[in-house]
């Protein structure tokens, strides 16, 4: 019997409990839905869930307390996104209190590394905290993703956007989070069609939503020549005056450049610019007669052949160029990357291309980078310290794999960049208007299903750096084409850059990257509606 009462009395303690929490008081209303934190694309490393949510409201402020310039600069970020949409102030202050707030160092940061961050929520605060600035911007992408995708829109909402319930609600619990790899890109051809700085810009925003922190940029080529190099005045007025199909092309002023490295850098995006050579040089050979074997200089190029072109490996007034041209670029790139192509040198004999390999890449250490070559680069002498951009894929054949994880088992290190993974230029399938198919058709799952730490048998773990997405523009020449091929399927490889491998589940992404949908709707991106993702209702 007296067991029965105790039960009794327990129950009745319990029910109390929940009934007070279940009935909130009348004057508090419902404010919007909380995402899950593991809701986020990339997976974070870990994630746990309960306690107070936090409600940004009318009053919230932001807090950089001490701040930094680092720190209160990304505090402005932030505010610059959640303003508009939201309509409240959320003035930015270095006072300490409740808010939002950012804080750079201190303790408890040591093991957040260059990108990690650390984020906490509760009914006082939502706190971010990090080693590096980076990472303190990685963990507002992340808070932008625990906000309603309404958070996220840029432009003013009617009636200062407060959502019905009255705040912006944001879960209880704590995230820690730091990448697998440091290399985690995407590249753009902007030779094949060109694109603009604001156009190029645009497509940074979007990669900082999903913490890539490096943008190649695929700068010359058969068909354009895109940067002003001062000393060959030619390459860019002549070499970038057409693109694939004979439309006007253009070119990227040196100031130009610096202004697309400044946008990348505040978005902690490092830039790495690609002069691809010894192949992939028609825009250049028809500025200048003097660097073809024969002094005579073929007309520009407006088809999408590739292999036709080659530098003239033996006149000496190839490397005063490639000296030139390696100079006026390294100088205006504070990343450490210089990126020489040398892939389908197929007009370049074996012997001439190991002999130019030879050459140049000396002449990128001696401005002061690292080079990266596509994987072609292996079959020649790879710099020491030199990365390899792996492009091969399923149809690859051994020798050529071979030849890769040789090279890696010897030091060089690689990005992984299979073509019939992370291509974003291949179709997705037979009906996608735009688009490649020479690696297949590669839909949303198969940019997503693999690993790069196991994707090439041999290569030693600690040879892989990372990933990169790269976006050819054969097709493509507006911002609109770059999204409709990019999303859904970049978030993919950015969360193969940074997750856990422990994390990687088709069954759970799928779900993750169908609320994204949403987001990209507020933000005007127009991606392709997979059926292979279960995209919300409306
Ligand atoms: N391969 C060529 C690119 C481009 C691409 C289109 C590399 C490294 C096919 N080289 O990819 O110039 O034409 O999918």
């Amino acid at each position: 019997m007296r067991r029965r009462r105790l039960l009794g009395s327990l129950l009745l303690t319990v029910a109390a409990a929940l009934g007070t929490a279940a009935a909130p008081p009348p004057t508090a209303r419902a404010a919007t839905p909380t995402v899950p934190l593991d809701h986020v694309v990339p997976a974070p490393a870990a994630v746990h869930e309960g306690g107070t949510p936090y409600t940004i409201g009318a009053g919230t402020r932001i807090r950089v307390p001490g701040g930094s310039g680092d720190a209160r600069r990304i505090a402005g970020y932030l505010a610059g996104l959640l303003r508009p949409s939201t309509g409240y102030a959320l003035p930015v202050t270095t006072k300490g209190g409740d808010g939002i707030v950012l804080r750079l160092g201190g303790r408890g940061t040591a093991d957040l590394g260059a990108e990690g961050y650390r984020l906490r929520v509760d009914g006082r605060a939502v706190t971010i905290g990090a080693r590096r600035p980076a990472g303190l911007f990685h963990g507002v992408q992340t808070l932008r993703q625990l906000l309603p995708p309404a958070a996220g829109e840029h432009r003013e909402r009617a009636g200062a956007g407060v959502p019905p319930g009255g705040g912006w609600r944001i879960g209880g619990g704590t995230i820690a989070d730091t990448p697998r790899y440091g290399y985690r890109g995407a590249m753009l051809d902007v030779s094949r069609h060109f694109f603009t700085v604001d156009q190029v810009k645009r497509y940074i925003d979007q990669l900082a939503m999903y913490k890539i922190n490096k943008l190649h940029l695929h700068l010359s080529d058969d068909q354009g020549w895109r940067i002003a190099i001062r000393s060959w005045p030619r390459l860019a007025t002549y070499g970038g005056s057409t693109q694939v199909g004979g439309g006007k092309g253009g070119y990227y002023s040196q100031d130009d450049y610096r202004e697309i490295v400044s946008y990348a850098a505040d978005r902690y995006l490092t830039v790495v610019p690609e002069i691809d050579m010894p192949g992939h040089t028609n825009a250049a050979l028809a500025s200048y007669a003097d660097l073809n074997c024969n002094g005579v200089a073929p007309p520009l190029y407006t088809g999408t052949h590739v292999g036709f072109s080659s530098l003239c490996v033996p006149k000496k007034v190839t490397y005063d160029f490639v000296d030139d041209v390696v100079r006026e670029i390294a100088r205006l790139t504070p990343g450490p990357y210089l990126h020489i192509g040398g892939d389908e040198a197929h007009s370049t004999g074996h012997a001439d291309y190991v002999a130019f390999m030879d050459k140049v890449q000396p002449v990128v250490a001696k401005y002061g980078k690292t080079v990266i070559g596509w994987h072609q680069l292996t079959g020649a002498h790879p710099a020491k310290g030199a990365l390899a951009q792996y492009w091969g894929y399923d149809a690859t054949g051994a020798a050529e794999r071979q030849q890769v994880t040789d090279a890696a088992r010897n030091g060089t290190g690689l990005i992984l960049s299979p073509a019939d993974r992370a291509y974003l230029d291949m179709k997705y399938d037979k009906d996608t208007p735009l688009g490649l198919n020479w690696a297949g058709y590669v839909g949303v799952r198969r940019a997503y299903d693999w690993d790069p730490g196991s994707y090439l048998q041999g290569a030693p773990g600690e040879a892989i750096r990372g990933v990169e997405a790269p976006l050819w523009s054969e097709t493509l020449s507006t911002s609109a084409h770059i999204e409709y091929m990019a999303f859904p399927r970049l978030p993919g490889i950015a969360e193969l850059g940074w997750s856990p491998r422990a994390s990687h589940d088709w069954g759970s992404y799928k779900l993750r990257l169908a609320a994204q949908g949403p987001r990209w709707d507020a933000l005007g991106i127009h991606y392709y509606r997979s059926p292979e993702v279960p995209w919300p209702a409306g």
